[in-house]
């Protein structure tokens, strides 16, 4: 089978996986969310890595099926963990890309996935990266509008790599930069190099726009410890925890219930 052909039985059958990597407030160290990160176990490839599938499903037309799947299992999942562990609220966070965004019943699916799943609006944060929103259309303006009223929260994913434009960030209702692991692996640890003052910078512009600062791709206790003297409040990477079966976040949820 072509790969296209497999990945839709893939879909239509619900083969997929959803595996989840926490993200931690710097300060406390608490676990406040996860991302959502699908995966493709094949029989013969082994695990097929998202970089391969999400490019196919996007010009097949599967990312739509594939998308609400992702977004249905997160919210399911999320209110779970809301039940294990009852005051405890996990961000939920889940890729969106712009081809679902064009769809003009996206905000709909979004509205009738939390409603199915019980999970609050407030704690679901969809992901999109800034070349989604350069995309500066009526259409997508009015489906982030929707998903606002609602309570959902919008994050700009891999902050900084994409255009230099930031005028999107007045015109679209955005909550969250998350700081590209690119900038991350750059920082020198004393937090006072070069390389340090791109995050910084990052991290004063979210403070002046009131917006939540994400770092991604920690791998070195060095720089937790610089992005924590920058200011930056929450982070996820392989230092923290690698993206894992929805199973393995259920034990750190128990834990702190
Ligand atoms: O998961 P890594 O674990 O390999 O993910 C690689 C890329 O695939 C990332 O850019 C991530 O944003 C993207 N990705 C992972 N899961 C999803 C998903 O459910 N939907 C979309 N659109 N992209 C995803
Ligand atoms: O584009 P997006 O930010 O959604 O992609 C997340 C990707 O980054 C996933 O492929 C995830 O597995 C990967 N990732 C998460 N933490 C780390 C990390 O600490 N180091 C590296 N190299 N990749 C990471
Ligand atoms: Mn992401
Ligand atoms: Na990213």
């Amino acid at each position: 089978l072509a790969l296209e052909a497999e990945l839709r039985k893939a879909v239509a059958e619900e083969q997929l996986q959803v595996h989840y990597q926490p993200t931690y407030a710097l300060d406390s160290g608490e676990l406040t969310g996860v991302e959502a990160l699908v995966r493709w176990p094949h029989a013969e490839r082994g695990m097929v890595p998202p970089d391969v599938f999400i490019p196919l499903a996007e010009q097949t037309g599967l990312i739509h099926d594939l998308g609400q799947f992702v977004l249905r299992q997160a919210c399911f999942q999320g209110q779970e963990w809301a039940r294990l562990s009852p005051g405890t609220v996990l961000s939920i966070g889940v890729n969106v890309s712009g081809k679902q965004l064009q769809r003009h019943d996206f905000a709909a699916e979004v509205s009738r996935a939390l409603h199915e799943s019980g999970l609050p609006a407030t704690s679901l944060v969809l992901e999109m990266t800034e070349s989604v929103l350069m995309n500066d259309t009526d259409s997508t303006l009015r489906t982030l509008q929707a998903l606002k009223a609602m309570g959902v929260r919008i994050a700009i994913d891999d902050f900084g790599t994409g255009y230099s434009s930031l005028s999107y960030l007045h015109r679209f209702p955005v909550d969250i930069l998350k700081i590209d692991r690119s900038f991350v692996e750059r920082l020198s640890g004393s937090g006072t190099g070069d390389e340090d003052s791109l995050v910084q910078s990052i991290v004063q512009l979210g403070r002046t726009l009131d917006l939540e600062t994400i770092a991604e791709g920690i791998e070195e206790h060095s720089q937790l410890l610089a992005l924590r003297r920058l200011g930056c409040t929450m982070a996820q990477g392989y230092h923290f925890g690698r993206p894992g079966p929805a199973e393995t976040v259920s034990r750190l949820v128990a834990a702190r219930a």
